[in-house]
């Protein structure tokens, strides 16, 4: 917790000292650097403000279709969720630890439903009607669903299966999961495992989605249906796909949820995701990536030469900087690199 904290602080006094600087910094140039620098820690700030709010909730988002649930079944090696082919998952369904199986149902102006489900065909039965019923009162109150299982990979982690954005039939239907609903539900989550279909790569509207509801949030694309990819035809698809996403490409996992291939690497992704001290060493790492790309840059430009931080940095702002106490030493390796040191 402690080293969460000082995470954190790290993480908000270098957004400080990027954004003081960047209002002083006089050359156009070297502001926009430091801007396009501040982009990135606020992604990080945003990144890290989730994750510590305690046990991490991960969903698989994306198009409807593309097999979503079928890989949740896959990460949990038991067929829970319901999947086929068309439109399938119509709420948000959370699947957590718990000492025995039971689904709860969270209607709005309500208290939670407990259902008590002695058996996997049980809580299927239970799932099915409840989600599958489009239309009446009672089922459009529902806002989300949780199911508990006894799951060693629960013990660690929340994962949920989410309806597929864009999927025109709702709004026909006038069933009211629209993609507020949704964008509204990832509001509270930790990240997200955008899931897309390897045949079908992502599209635009797909992209649109993504930049306005999850980008932040979410490291990993996973690309189901690519059992008989090769890796030239994985390397292809990387190649085509990486450009989009800029300057942080995702983690990609190329998988199969019918057939389970990729399917350990990315439970053991999951879990990294879920540990709040794998997720301090990579805050930490990606700070000082940033810090050592800014120091390149300097150099680069050449401001050394001159010899003088305030050049770069507001320097009532560098002072603080450097004046936090930092007990777990990242920040002198960070000052190192910032203040255009060779380390
Ligand atoms: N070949 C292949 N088929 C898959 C794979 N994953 C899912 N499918 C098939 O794709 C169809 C849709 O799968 P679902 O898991 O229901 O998809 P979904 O994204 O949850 O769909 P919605 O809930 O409607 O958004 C089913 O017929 C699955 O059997 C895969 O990795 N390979
Ligand atoms: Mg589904």
């Amino acid at each position: 917790m402690k080293m969460h904290s000082a995470c954190r602080q790290l993480v908000d006094d270098f957004l400080i000292l990027l954004q003081e600087s960047e209002i002083y910094q006089q050359k156009a140039e070297r502001a926009a650097v430091l801007r396009s620098a501040k982009e990135a820690v606020i992604r990080l700030h945003l990144q890290f403000a989730r994750a510590g709010r305690g046990s991490a909730t991960i969903a698989l988002v994306g198009a409807g279709n593309v097999g979503k649930s079928t890989l949740l079944n896959a990460l949990l090696g038991t067929d829970v969720a319901l999947s086929r082919n068309g439109p399938c998952t119509s709420l948000p369904v959370e699947y957590g630890g718990g000492v025995s199986t039971r689904m709860i149902i969270f209607r709005s102006g309500a208290v939670p439903e407990s259902v008590p489900c002695p058996t996997l065909d049980d809580l299927k039965f239970s799932l099915n009607e409840v989600t599958q019923e489009p239309g009446s009162s009672d089922r459009n109150r529902i806002l989300r669903i949780r199911v508990d299982l006894k799951h060693p990979l629960l013990q660690r982690l929340t994962l949920v299966d989410t309806p597929g954005f864009g999927a025109a039939q709702r709004e026909e239907t006038g069933d009211p999961l629209h993609e507020s609903v949704l964008i509204k539900y990832l509001e509270n989550i930790t990240c997200v495992l955008w899931v897309v279909l390897a045949e079908q790569g992502i599209g635009q509207r797909e992209m649109l989605f993504w930049k306005k509801s999850f980008a932040p949030y979410c490291n990993d694309l996973v690309i189901t249906g690519s059992e008989d990819w090769s890796v030239e035809d994985q390397r292809r698809f990387r190649r085509r796909f990486s450009r989009i996403f800029g300057r942080y490409p995702p983690r990609f996992h190329f998988v199969s949820g019918r057939r389970s291939d990729g399917i350990a690497p990315l439970r053991q992704r999951l879990i990294a995701l879920a540990d709040p001290e794998e997720v301090v060493r990579t805050t930490v790492s990606t700070v000082t990536h940033l810090a050592r790309d800014l120091q390149n840059w300097r150099q680069h430009l050449n401001v050394q030469a001159v010899g003088r931080n305030d050049i770069l940095w507001r320097p009532d702002s560098w002072t603080r900087f450097c004046e936090r106490a930092d007990e777990f030493g990242w920040r002198i390796g960070l000052i190192a690199l910032l203040g255009g040191e060779d380390v």
